[in-house]
C-alpha cells in the first residue's frame, strides 16, 4: 500500500529500506528539505564533516573497512563540486557508493542559477552511473537502482542529483523490491570451460604466482584465494589495493609488487611460468615496463569488468566474473582431477631471495627511521583488531611494506587516484563502520595538512582514529624524486618553515597529542599514545631525507631496482648506471 509523503521524505524512507545506518552529509540550502527529513530518521545517524571532500572520503572509508554503503548527501554548485576529487578517487578504486547532490529547482536549470552547477555533466566520467531527477515519482526506483549498480560487478560510486523542487514535491511512496534494468546485467560466475582451461594450466605449472587486488576484496574472494594458494601451493602477491587479501603472515605470502616492492616479490613476477591475476588491472605503478613484466608466463586473467581484460596486457586464459565463484570453481576442478602442488621447487626459490634480498633500511645513531615507527605501530597493535589507513606519500608506501595485515578489509588507502588527504576522513568513516577495530592513519606532515579540519569531526563525534604522522618537514616523496632524478633541487618541497605545531593543533581540536624527537622514546609513547580512548594525534619527527626502497624507476622493469641492498647506507644503495639507463 502505497503513502503520500514528500521527494525529501521518501529519500530517508529509501535509505532505512536500503539497511543504512550511517550518512556523511554537508547541507546548503537546496539541500534543507533532505536534512530536515534525516532529522526525523531513528536508524541513521547523520555526521557533518567539515568539507564535502571529508564527506565523500569519509563514505568511501566506511564502505572500504565494511563492505556497506554509508551514503554523502550534499548541497548544490560549490558543495557539489567539491566532492569530485572523492568521487574520482573512489571511482578509480572501484568503492561502491552513493552521493546525493541537491540542485537547484527546475525551473532555474540551466540559467547560471545562484549555486548551480551541472555536477551530472562534470562527474560523468567519475563516476559509475549518474542521474538527474526529474520527477518526485522516480525516485524509490532510481535509488534502488542506485544502491545495486554502485554494489554490484565491479562496485563504483553513483551521483544522484535531486533537484530542490523534487525533494519538496510529493509522491505515492513505495520502495520496489527489485530493480528493473534490462541493460546492466553483470557476469558473475565465470564460464565453465574457461575455468576448465585455467585449471588445467595451473596443475601443470611450475612456476605458478597468482597476483590478487583489490577485486578480490570487492568480490568476497578472500577464502577461496587462500584455498586455492594452499592446495596447490601457489605464492601470491598482493597488490596496493589488495592489501588484505591474503594473510601476510602465511609462507605463500610474498609482499606487493611493482614499484616500491619488495625485490625478491618482484624477481618471482619476473620467473613466474604462470601468472593468475585476480580483480588487478595491470596498473602502471605495478607493472613498470609492460613488454617485461610476467613476460615468461601465460596469463589468466580473472575480472568482473571485461574492459580490464587485455586493457594493458595480452592475456592466455580470461575469465569473466567475481573472484568468489571463480576460484571456488578453479578449486573444485582442482580437487576433481586430484592435481597435485609441483610448486616445491619454486617456493623454495622464492624463499632463498627473500633471505638475499629482504625489506631492508639503513638507520643513523639519534635519528627515528620513518620505517621503524610503521614496524613499531605493526608490532604494538599486531593482536588487536586494526585498520590501517595511509594518506599518500612515502608514508603510504612505508605503511604498505612495513605492515602485516591479515583481515581482509583492514587496509584503507588511496591506490589509484593517490589522493593526499584522504586518509583522515577514511579513517573517521572506517572507525564509524568498525567501532571495534582500532583505527590509525598513518599521515605525512604534507597530506595531513590537506583535510586536517576534519579533526574537528572526530572530536565532536567521539571517532577516536589515531593518526601517526612521519614528519620528514618535506613533501617527502616528492624531495625523493626530486633527490634521483632532479638533481637535488627541492623545488617547492619543503615544508617545515611554515609547519604547525601539530600538538598545538591536536590541542586546538580538543585531542591529545604527543610528539616524539627521540629514538629511545618512541615505543613507550607509541604504546601509550595508541592506548588513549578518544582521537590521539602523535608527531613523530623522523629522519629527514629517507627514501622509500626499492624502487622501479618510472618506465623501469621491475625486476631493475634502484636500492634495498641489506646492510649498505643509502648513498651505496643506488646503481647510478641504471638510474641513467631506465630514467630518460
Ligand atoms: C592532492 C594531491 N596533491 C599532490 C599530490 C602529489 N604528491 C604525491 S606524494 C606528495 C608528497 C606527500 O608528502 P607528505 O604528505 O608530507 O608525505 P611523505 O611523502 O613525506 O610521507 C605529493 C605532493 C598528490 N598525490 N595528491
Amino acid at each position: 500500500m502505497s503513502e503520500r509523503i514528500t521527494g525529501a521524505e521518501a529519500l530517508v524512507r529509501c535509505l532505512e529500506a536500503e539497511g543504512v545506518d550511517t550518512l556523511f552529509g554537508y547541507p546548503g540550502g537546496v539541500a534543507l528539505p533532505i536534512f530536515d527529513a534525516l532529522y526525523d530518521s531513528k536508524q541513521i545517524r547523520t555526521i557533518l564533516p567539515r568539507h564535502e571532500q571529508g564527506v565523500v572520503h569519509a563514505s568511501d572509508g566506511y564502505a572500504r573497512a565494511t563492505g556497506r554503503i554509508a551514503p554523502a548527501l550534499v548541497t548544490s554548485g560549490p558543495g557539489a563540486t567539491n566532492t569530485i576529487t572523492g568521487l574520482a578517487n573512489a571511482y578509480m578504486d572501484s568503492i561502491p557508493m552513493v552521493v546525493f547532490t541537491a540542485q537547484v529547482s527546475q525551473a532555474v536549470l540551466g540559467t547560471d542559477a545562484f549555486q548551480e552547477s551541472d555536477i551530472t555533466g562534470i562527474t560523468l566520467p567519475i563516476t559509475k552511473h549518474n542521474y538527474l531527477v526529474k520527477d518526485p515519482a522516480d525516485l524509490p526506483a532510481v535509488i534502488k537502482e542506485a544502491f545495486h549498480i554502485a554494489s554490484t560487478g565491479r562496485p563504483g560510486p553513483v551521483l544522484i542529483d535531486l533537484p530542490i523542487d523534487v525533494s519538496r514535491g510529493e509522491l505515492d511512496f513505495e520502495y520496489p523490491e527489485t530493480v528493473h534494468l534490462p541493460g546492466y546485467k553483470p557476469t558473475t560466475k565465470g564460464h565453465s570451460r574457461q575455468i576448465k582451461q585455467a585449471a588445467g594450466l595451473i596443475a601443470k605449472a611450475r612456476r605458478p604466482l597468482l597476483y590478487a587486488g583489490g577485486g578480490v576484496l570487492a568480490g568476497e574472494g578472500t577464502k577461496e584465494l587462500k584455498e586455492l594458494a594452499e592446495l596447490m601451493q601457489i605464492p601470491v602477491v598482493t597488490t596496493l589495493m589488495g592489501k588484505g587479501a591474503f594473510p601476510e603472515d602465511h609462507h605463500l605470502w610474498i609482499g606487493m609488487p611493482g614499484m616500491h616492492g619488495a625485490k625478491y616479490t618482484n624477481y618471482t613476477i619476473t620467473e613466474t611460468d604462470l601468472l593468475i591475476a585476480v580483480g588487478v588491472r595491470f596498473d602502471d605503478r605495478v607493472t613498470g615496463k609492460l613488454s617485461s613484466f610476467a613476460s615468461k608466463a601465460k596469463i589468466i586473467h580473472i575480472d568482473v569488468d571485461p574492459a580490464e581484460i587485455g586493457k594493458n596486457k595480452a592475456v592466455d586464459v580470461p575469465i569473466v566474473g567475481d573472484a568468489k565463484p571463480i576460484l571456488a570453481g578453479l578449486v573444485g576442478e582442482l580437487r576433481k582431477s586430484a592435481a597435485d602442488p609441483k610448486t616445491e621447487a619454486w617456493v623454495r626459490a622464492i624463499d632463498d631471495w627473500r633471505k638475499q634480498f629482504p625489506l631492508h633500511y639503513h638507520t643513523v645513531e639519534g635519528h627515528i627511521a620513518p620505517e621503524t615507527v610503521v614496524q613499531v605501530i605493526d608490532k604494538l597493535t599486531m593482536k588487536q583488531k586494526r585498520v590501517i589507513c595511509t594518506e599518500v606519500g612515502q608514508n603510504q608506501m612505508w605503511a604498505c611494506q612495513y605492515t602485516h595485515l591479515t583481515e581482509p578489509r583492514t587496509w584503507v588507502s588511496s591506490g589509484g587516484l593517490g589522493t593526499m588527504g584522504f586518509g583522515l576522513p577514511a579513517a573517521m568513516g572506517a572507525a564509524v563502520g568498525r567501532p571495534d577495530h582500532l583505527v590509525i592513519d598513518i599521515a605525512g606532515d604534507g597530506s595531513i595538512q590537506m583535510n586536517s579540519q576534519e579533526m574537528a569531526t572526530c572530536k565532536i563525534n567521539d571517532i577516536p582514529v589515531k593518526v601517526v604522522i612521519l614528519n620528514n618537514g618535506y613533501l617527502g616523496m616528492v624531495r625523493q624524486w626530486q633527490e634521483l632524478f632532479y638533481d637535488r633541487r627541492y623545488a617547492s618541497s619543503v615544508l617545515d618553515q611554515m609547519c604547525p605545531d601539530f600538538v598545538k593543533l591536536a590541542d586546538a581540536y580538543g585531542w591529545k597529542g604527543y610528539r616524539i624527537t627521540d629514538p629511545a622514546d618512541l615505543e613507550k609513547t607509541l604504546k601509550k599514545a595508541l592506548a588513549e580512548d578518544g582521537p590521539v594525534m602523535i608527531d613523530v619527527h623522523v629522519e629527514r631525507e629517507e627514501c622509500v626502497f626499492p624502487m622501479v624507476a618510472p618506465g623501469g622493469s621491475i625486476d631493475e631496482m634502484l636500492g634495498g641492498v641489506p646492510g649498505a647506507p643509502v648513498s651505496d644503495m643506488l646503481d647510478d648506471d641504471l638510474l641513467e639507463e631506465v630514467w630518460e
